[in-house]
């Protein structure tokens, strides 16, 4: 045996002999609780980062964590291999997408394995496949078939430079997301999802997820923006017609002064058809329809609009308001056309002050008497309804109730609500992905593919540069065919799905990654889904997880799933910076998996990661970390093959009879209170820097018993440190796996860690007596910690500086100091 920690030889003999055993392979019996651990698979783009890296380590904890509580673990992992990533680094290097993808796959695999990542690879997914798209492309023609899936023109958001179509989600402050070119518009026919059709039940079932991050709850809850209101009809002043306008204020309707219809609106155009303003509207509606809704919308952006020379009578009061287009008002929100209350809503506000239009005040704030000539912002708080008729005096609420019911009485308005969310466009003008299953035939019109054809297969076009037609136009023998309904002569659809149809059901792939006759196998997701625990970034929280939350719905209405909801509880890790910013090749401070691992070892590289800080926090990438992980290890191996002896006694039975002394008895306290701190942090909390910090702890405290085991050699001191190192490799396995294996192999024991039960805590090993100390940073209490009465300054010190009340009190910095006022009060100065 080595005398020395050799990481190499010990990391590659272990990925060897689990590789042998077939040791990560999902059990199939389930006669075990189930527990589906999934972390979110990646584009196979070459490399693994840090972000992966911190990812798929926080997920390996936790399902090894899980084997060993005795779960059967389902922990798979696949790829997310078609789209525009694939395609745009397979154009600059000029080879095929799929050569390139397949050769990142083959390269990224071997990294999992060399971290000694669990997955059972005999369960990988790879979605650029014919055996994964034709699902896809199933998918969509039930969709199709229940009217969820459609197709219209529609103004897309459009990449000049991608020359592609981008979703909303993918346009970021007006830029496209990949590339950063400003987007434009375009009137294209798309497919589109409805997932509109689902937007109540996607926001009420938020509630069912008490597994997830507040705040990913919020970002979806603000994505779907469901708004109650009501809508108003105003009828055209000398037609028959009526302009529909959504308001959440329907208690300002008497300080309307304007209405605004989006330049878009059927009726813009229509209202000035033959008057002499019509070139100029038109013009307009053109300019409009160039810019995105973000720019439009945006408050710096002017308030631009032309008045249409016609008015419309307020249902309240018969009173004339004139008919404006404005910018400003969108075609895609609520009826697409608003009443406008200059004196109650800023962009009304500031539209009428450009243009001159009256702004009248109809709601007083209570402290002060506002005048709708003088004032220079809207006031768009409650108050009480003033030059409101009948309705004065009313506070605003009671107001707002009070209108609408007179609306509804009269029948001018009716109760609505608008949503945010749009239905979710899958077409992109692009090669690498699915093809879409539709078919189109002068005679019969739209024709689905028929199903036993599927899939339809990408044909391997040469020339996939993007020119803003869909590549796959170019391969006639691909584009020609027959109409499946009359055998005429009919032309496939040559645009692709956007990537998010893909990774929206992966998931349920898993379950049954070789099924050949259906997307899935409904009793293999019946047993294994929902997925327990999913961790991935913050980045996915509204398009990827409202996505797979719509597919699941979707899915579930079609009879072939029975829970409504995918994914029971989330974990957002935080990014890893370095020297204060995010790692990327440009700055070049990028540190990479493979780096440390040939330098210090997958074990240390793991351990960083995890000891690093809070797991959903964003944390600074440390070398002195990495180092002090790394002799950390090597001392966890000397303490272990110094004392081989001692931890290859068998201590149960020692232990059970022995009248311990004192230093025993210590010893054993802390081995106890160690397991029940490091399963609550796996478990309960997922914080596994303080878990390690534990085992840390336990570790000087085996060091100074191994000294004293020395002076006074016993059986029953040899016992007391046999449980201690047994107890320890075997909470040290989650997190170090190959070492913990080694260790394992040296004392004696025989198998893997991983097929060990997790070790449990005797509540009567631990010591009884507990103190409470206070932590102050910077003279203010941030919090109480509830220790045992053996705890040490060292401990107490740990405990302070990884609480997760006080660390965000710390802002990531070393304290300038800390002083440990006897075993009551822990002083931080930040
Ligand atoms: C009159 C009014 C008076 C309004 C007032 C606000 C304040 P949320 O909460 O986001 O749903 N609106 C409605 N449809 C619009 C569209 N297509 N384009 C631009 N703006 C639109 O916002 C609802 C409010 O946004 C609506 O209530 C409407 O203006 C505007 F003192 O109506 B309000
Ligand atoms: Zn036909």
């Amino acid at each position: 045996m080595a005398s020395k920690y050799d990481f190499a030889a010990i990391e590659r003999k272990w990925q060897q002999r689990w590789r042998e055993a077939d040791l990560f392979r999902t059990p199939t019996e389930g006669q075990r609780p189930k527990f589906y651990h999934l972390d979110m698979f990646p584009y196979p783009s070459g490399e693994l980062h840090m972000g992966h890296m911190r990812n798929y380590i926080i997920g390996d904890v936790v399902a090894r964590h899980q084997v060993m509580s005795g779960c059967d673990v389902l922990h798979p992992m696949g790829w997310d291999a078609f789209g525009l990533p694939a395609e745009n680094a397979a154009i600059e290097r000029a080879i095929h997408p799929q050569d390139w993808t397949l050769a990142c796959i083959g390269r990224m695999r071997e990294q999992f394995v060399s971290l000694g990542i669990s997955y059972d690879w005999d369960r990988e997914v790879n979605t650029c496949l014919p055996e994964y798209y034709k699902w896809d492309q199933w998918f969509f023609i039930q969709l199709y078939k229940r009217g969820l899936a459609y197709k219209k023109e529609s103004p897309v958001n459009w990449c000049p430079s991608c020359q592609t179509v981008l979703a909303n989600e993918q346009v970021v402050g007006n830029a496209c997301e990949r590339c950063g070119t400003e987007v434009t518009k375009r009137n294209l026919e798309q497919w589109f999802f409805r997932i509109t059709a689902y937007a109540d039940r996607l926001l009420q079932d938020l509630d069912l997820l008490t597994g997830w991050p507040e705040r990913v709850l919020v970002m979806q809850r603000n994505w779907i923006g469901r708004s109650e209101g009501v809508t108003i009809f105003f009828e055209v002043e000398g037609s028959g017609e009526a302009i529909e306008t959504f308001t959440t204020r329907v208690d300002t309707l008497f300080g309307a002064t304007f209405l605004a219809l989006a330049p878009e609106h059927p009726m813009t155009a229509a209202l000035v058809a033959g008057t002499p303003q019509e070139q100029e509207v038109l013009a307009f509606i053109e300019r409009c329809a160039r810019e995105s809704e973000i720019e439009r919308t945006s408050e710096q952006a002017p308030k631009e609009g032309i008045f249409l020379g016609r008015y419309a009578i307020n249902p309240v009061n018969q009173e004339r308001i004139p008919i404006w287009t404005g910018n400003y008002v969108l075609m895609a929100y609520g009826t697409g056309a608003i009443m406008c209350v200059p004196a109650h809503d800023e962009r009304d506000f500031a539209f009428a002050r450009q243009h001159g239009i009256p702004v009248r005040v109809v709601i007083q704030p209570p402290d002060c008497q506002l005048d709708g000539e003088t004032m220079a912002e809207a006031y768009t708080e409650p108050g009480v309804q003033v030059n409101s008729g009948q309705f004065d005096g009313l506070p605003s609420d009671k107001g707002a109730e009070a209108i609408h019911r007179f609306l509804e009485e009269q029948g001018k308005g009716r109760r609505s609500v608008s949503y945010r969310l749009r239905d979710w466009c899958i077409s992109r003008q692009r090669y690498w992905g699915t093809p879409i299953p539709m078919i189109y035939c002068d005679q019969c019109g739209i024709v689905p593919v028929p199903e036993d054809q599927l899939p339809v297969l990408l044909p391997p076009v040469v020339d996939f540069r993007p020119r803003g037609v869909s590549p796959l136009g170019t391969a006639e023998d691909f584009v020609k065919c027959s109409c499946p309904q009359c055998g005429g002569p009919a032309k496939r659809d040559t645009d692709t799905m956007d990537t998010f149809v893909e990774s929206s059901w992966y998931f349920l792939r898993f379950a049954s990654p070789h099924t050949e006759e259906a997307p899935f196998d409904r009793d293999e997701v019946a047993h294994w889904l929902p997925v327990d625990q999913y961790v991935g970034g913050i980045e996915h929280a509204t398009m990827h997880l409202l996505y797979a939350r719509f597919f699941v719905k979707a899915l579930q209405d079609m009879g072939m799933l029975d829970f409504t909801e995918p994914f029971q509880s989330l974990f957002t890790q935080g990014m890893i910076y370095k020297d204060g910013a995010k790692m990327s090749k440009s700055k070049g401070n990028v540190v990479s998996p493979d780096e440390i691992c040939s330098k210090f070892g997958a074990d240390t590289g793991r351990l960083f990661i995890l000891f690093a800080g809070p797991p959903e926090q964003d944390t600074e990438w440390s070398d002195e970390g990495v180092a002090g992980c790394f002799r950390f290890l090597n001392r966890a191996y000397r303490l272990v093959a110094d004392n081989l002896e001692a931890c290859c006694s068998d201590w149960r039975e020692t232990l059970a009879t022995a009248e311990p002394d004192r230093v025993v008895s210590s010893l054993r306290q802390r081995v106890h209170e160690t397991i029940r701190r490091v399963t609550d942090d796996i478990r309960k909390r997922m914080h596994f820097n303080t878990a390690v910090a534990a085992m840390m702890e336990l570790m000087n405290g085996m060091t100074d018993f191994a000294q004293h085991m020395r002076e006074h050699p016993a059986p029953t001191q040899h016992a007391a440190f046999s449980e201690a190192a047994e107890t320890a490799i075997l909470l040290l396995s989650p997190f170090c796996p190959h070492l913990a294996d080694e260790l394992w192999e040296m004392t004696g024991h025989e198998g893997f860690t991983c097929n060990q039960p997790w070790p449990e805590f005797s509540p009567a090993m631990m010591a009884k007596e507990e103190i409470t100390v206070v932590v102050q940073v910077d003279g203010r209490v941030r919090d109480r910690l509830i220790l045992p009465a053996s705890a040490d300054t060292r401990e107490i010190r740990t405990r302070a500086l990884t609480s997760p009340r006080v660390l965000p009190f710390l802002g990531g910095k070393r304290p300038k100091r800390v002083v440990i006022v006897g075993k009551r009060l822990v002083n931080i100065v930040s």
